[in-house]
């Protein structure tokens, strides 16, 4: 009696623990191994007995323990390393090896990187076989065996292949030496350069599994607003350190290059790509670093933007500046990311224009191993933007996808907002290039030619808080990003839905709502900041909250004023050929669907053109009741969340439950903050009644132009 007692109090503990008392601080991300429950445990448990690899290498070696913390994590059993085959064994293999003879495997589908998973009988015994033609592919299988497991599939009849569809798949991380992250909200950098390479933080190698679990094969350390001190000798054999930790991982390393660096470090006058002196001491520069990292992966460069350095400082090109580091990088086998956001103080030009007027041009006139990074909108990371024109118009140039996983624009880490929602829509979008049917994603898939690499970079969102995004659903855009820069053809949906179960566990009744939250979250955000093709209304500087009013920064198009042209005639950004024909930089049958009132999308409606007040919706109403609507239904939205996660207390561990609680109750202030002001200031132009039913806002405009947001993090130094 007393024994059944014991256990029935025990099993009560144990559930307790697992989804109320236990405290999880969200460090484990995605990977958090926690025991299936029983019947899912007894399906699995035949299948996973042993484990056995035909080779041995690094990589294969963090693909045992990794195996081995999983199944010890869901089975609550050690996974023991055999030699001779055996029922139930899981066995990490690759193309070639005598264990698979007679099986036929489609090793030829799976190019460098991909991987397959199938139950097969090999020796006269049932097995899973994880195979790859290279290690790395069978490090990804295995991540995804146990993604199998972590999300309740069956495990005994298996044959998957899957192989990604983009060669680099790279965070960047706009980390300062200082430890300082532009546009981060989860703490310092992560890089401890004072530390390194003396000691080597146990986290980076979490970094390392958490990006090789969703097929992220690269990292660039540093800012793109960069420091030319990180390609110093010291410097850079810190950089080694963290290249040894993350290569078992398949993760390369690269830097970010400041382009006057033959000046700062170098002490020359010049930094003229076609000067020899410069040439050879980036040749130089680049040859040493390889000497100490031998398999960096190339280097990323923000020029002539926002007061970088630049080729166009000597009057050279884009083109003339990537080549000569492409030059240098070729023998290497390195490559050159360029980005494209590039805008000009002294260019009048509609900011939407310029990257396009200014890259467009250079079609095929770049280096094989040059990519040219494109943000995925002309702006830059708006809740909503179109997709950038660029994609589609520079068919002999490789064309990586810039995403900003970072939520500079989006309320960082405190609001709730799934961004793969938004990077499918810009995934989808049809560039009509050349032809219908040429989505976003097809663009940046398809090689220029045969070799040609193709690539998505995501602006990290990772820093040196314990949950390591700053806030728990933030690490959804991280799996996220993953997953589509191995798959830009992905869905936002399944994503969600396989981060739900394995971040907050198996149970449908929890990942329901989880999935429900995050599919509604972003178009939440564009409703209560910037509904209707609004964008950039956000506060100076640090882009925190309301600041649709500001107007009296040094350059018109930082002001929010510019963006919206609110003025008593209307509101919107005429981008047709009337206005900046920002427009026709798009394919025709863009320029004859966004140009026409009649089929713009409404979400586009103020992007493209400048429109009466009164002017009458689809919906039949006025334009400016429809603005006022949609600021009421993003705080409506919101709260429909947090009612969603209210019924999950219990039902998931509670230090995470309260945090998001916490979280979402500073979303909802700041929507209805959001709202408030920015229908006070545009009411102060329209002199437009509110639709019936919509409350005033709570105080008048000079409130809302009094706030200022001192502890903003991200911004400055
Ligand atoms: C790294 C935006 C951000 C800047 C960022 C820039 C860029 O303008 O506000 O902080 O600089 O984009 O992408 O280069």
């Amino acid at each position: 009696m007393l024994r059944k007692l014991l256990a029935i109090l025990s099993a009560f503990l144990c559930f307790g623990l697992a989804n109320q008392g236990h405290a999880e601080d969200g460090y484990d991300l995605w990977l958090r191994y926690q025991p299936l429950e029983s019947a899912a445990k007894a399906r699995a448990a035949p299948w996973v007995t042993a484990m056995i690899a035909s080779t041995s290498s690094p990589t294969i070696g963090v693909a045992l323990e990794e195996l081995q913390r999983g199944v010890q994590g869901m089975l609550g059993a050690p996974l023991a390393r055999r030699e001779g085959v055996q029922d139930g064994a899981v066995l990490l293999t690759s193309a070639g090896s005598p264990l698979l003879q007679g099986l036929d495997l489609p090793f030829a589908k799976l190019g460098e990187e991909g991987y397959l998973i199938r139950s097969a009988t090999v020796q006269g015994k049932r097995v899973t076989v994880i195979a790859g033609n290279r290690d790395i592919g069978v490090l990804y299988g295995v991540f995804r065996f146990l993604k199998l497991l972590q999300t309740g599939q069956p495990i005994d009849n298996l044959d998957l292949t899957d192989a990604p569809k983009l060669k680099v798949r790279v965070l960047n991380h706009w980390d300062n030496l200082n430890r300082h992250v532009e546009r981060g909200y989860s703490g310092l950098s992560i890089w401890d350069w004072q530390k390194l390479p003396g000691f080597r933080d146990p986290r980076y190698t979490d970094y390392a599994r958490a990006n090789a679990s969703i097929g992220i094969n690269g990292t660039v350390l540093t800012n793109v607003n960069a420091n030319a001190d990180i390609l110093r000798p010291d410097y850079l054999q810190k950089v080694k350190a963290l290249a040894e930790i993350f290569r078992p991982y398949g993760i390369k390393v690269y830097l970010t290059a400041r382009f006057s660096a033959p000046i700062e470090l170098g002490k020359l006058k010049t930094a003229d790509p076609l000067d020899p002196e410069v040439r050879a001491w980036w040749k130089a520069k680049i040859d040493e670093i390889y000497t100490v990292i031998p398999d960096f992966g190339g280097l990323l460069v923000k020029a002539n933007s926002e007061g970088q350095p630049g080729p166009a400082d000597y009057k050279r090109s884009h083109a003339e500046g990537a080549n000569m580091l492409a030059d240098a990088l070729a023998p290497h086998h390195g490559i050159v990311m360029w980005r494209a956001f590039v805008y000009a103080a002294e260019n009048a030009e509609d900011r939407h224009k310029q990257a396009y007027s200014e890259f467009q041009p250079l079609d095929g006139r770049f280096r094989d191993n040059v990519l040219v990074q494109v943000k995925n909108g002309a702006i830059d990371f708006q809740p909503r933007e179109p997709f950038h024109p660029l994609f589609g118009a520079m068919p002999k140039t490789p064309l990586m996808m810039e995403f900003q996983i970072t939520k500079e624009y989006l309320g960082f880490a405190t609001h709730l907002a799934y961004l793969g929602t938004m990077w499918e829509e810009a995934l989808q979008a049809d560039t009509f290039r050349p032809n219908k049917g040429s989505t976003v994603a097809r663009v940046i898939e398809t090689p220029v030619d045969a070799d040609a690499a193709t690539g998505m970079a995501g602006v990290a969102n990772i820093g040196s808080d314990r949950n390591w995004s700053g806030s728990q659903f933030d690490q959804a855009n991280w799996y996220a990003f993953g997953r589509f820069a191995w798959d830009p053809g992905a869905k936002a949906e399944p994503i969600a839905r396989d981060w739900a179960a394995m971040t907050w566990g198996n149970d449908p009744a929890v990942i329901a709502p989880v999935v429900r939250m995050m599919l509604g979250s972003r178009e939440a955000v564009v409703d209560y900041m910037t509904p209707l093709g609004l964008t950039h209304q956000m506060a100076t500087g640090h882009h925190y909250g309301p600041g649709p009013w500001v107007s009296d920064l040094a350059r018109p198009e930082w002001n929010p004023v510019y963006y919206a042209k609110a003025a008593p005639d209307g509101i919107g950004f005429d981008r047709t050929a009337k206005g900046s024909d920002a427009l026709s930089q798009y394919a025709p049958a863009l320029v004859k669907s966004w140009g026409s009132l009649k089929s713009v999308p409404d979400e586009l409606l103020l992007w493209f053109h400048h429109v009466p007040w009164d002017y009458r919706m689809k919906s039949g109403r006025t334009l400016w009741d429809a603005l006022v609507i949609h600021y009421d239904t993003g705080i409506d939205k919101v709260r429909g969340m947090q009612a969603d996660w209210a019924g999950l207390r219990g039902k998931v561990d509670a230090q995470r439950w309260a945090e998001v609680r916490d979280f979402l109750a500073i979303q909802l202030a700041e929507a209805i903050w959001w709202r408030d002001a920015s229908i006070a200031w545009f009411q102060s132009i329209s002199k437009r009644p509110l639709p019936e039913g919509h409350k005033p806002p709570a105080h008048d405009l000079d409130y809302y132009k009094a706030i200022t947001m001192p502890y903003a993090p991200g911004w400055g130094e």
